[in-house]
């Protein structure tokens, strides 16, 4: 555990690092938008937004770092799926909408403060995480603990079983963030490493650690 928090402090400059622009940073979040932040569904104690729902953000498709940060503002994060209940109703929540694709907060450990972790080796497999809570996903190419199916698709651009970092191939773009991609190639709901500069939709999920930490510097206030 403490071991991977080691992890999650880089995971912020991880986010720098990984940035095709200089200087960006994640957000803070913004107390009076926590106040009044979108609540489209409640699971297991948080609150839960797709943001082509929310009309002020429902045009907007955006990078994965950018997607973090529009959920941080309102003290939430891109979501994370740790559980099969869990993971259905982001599935649900996709297929009854027609949502083609959308960020969620899976993101490769693949930046400064990676390198020395032999127990994230070999990356493909070992080296993804939630940045949410900085939580390990399970191993990419089994059946996670207490799920009746793996998540990742089984297919993609190289018609190889996910994660393939593929556009790695292409052209050096590294696939470093987790999408949920809607049958994009005759895979249903499926999940799939993408390159992080893409732009898509967000679910976003409240986070904890913002709201505990705007709860306790704003005293009195109604989350
Ligand atoms: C890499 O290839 C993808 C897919 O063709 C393209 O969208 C992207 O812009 C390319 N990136 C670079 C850095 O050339
Ligand atoms: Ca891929």
């Amino acid at each position: 555990m403490h071991t991977w928090l080691v992890v999650a402090c880089a995971a912020l400059l991880a986010t720098l690092a990984a940035a095709q622009k200089p200087g960006r940073f994640l957000s803070l979040p913004v107390p009076q938008k926590c106040a009044n932040r979108p609540k489209e569904f409640f699971y297991r104690g948080h609150n839960y937004f797709y943001s082509g729902h929310v009309p002020e953000l429902a045009k907007r498709k955006v990078d994965w770092l950018d997607g973090r940060n529009i959920c941080r503002e309102y003290c939430m994060d891109l979501v994370s799926m740790e559980t099969q209940e869990e993971n259905n109703l982001i599935f649900k929540l996709i297929q009854q909408n027609d949502v083609p694709y959308i960020w969620t907060s899976g993101r490769l450990c693949d930046f400064k403060g990676c390198e020395s972790r032999k127990d994230l080796e070999p990356k493909n497999i070992f080296g993804w995480f939630w940045s949410a809570n900085r939580e390990k996903m399970a191993p990419t190419n089994q059946i996670p603990n207490g799920w009746g199916y793996n998540p990742w698709s089984q297919t993609g651009h190289k018609k190889q079983r996910q994660p393939d970092n593929a556009e790695f191939d292409i052209n050096g773009t590294s696939e470093s963030c987790m999408s949920v991609l809607n049958n994009v190639y005759n895979d249903g709901i499926a999940w799939h490493d993408v390159a992080c500069y893409h732009e898509k939709p967000v679910v976003c999920e409240d986070s904890e650690e913002l709201l505990n930490y705007v709860a306790s510097t704003n005293p009195g206030i109604r989350l």
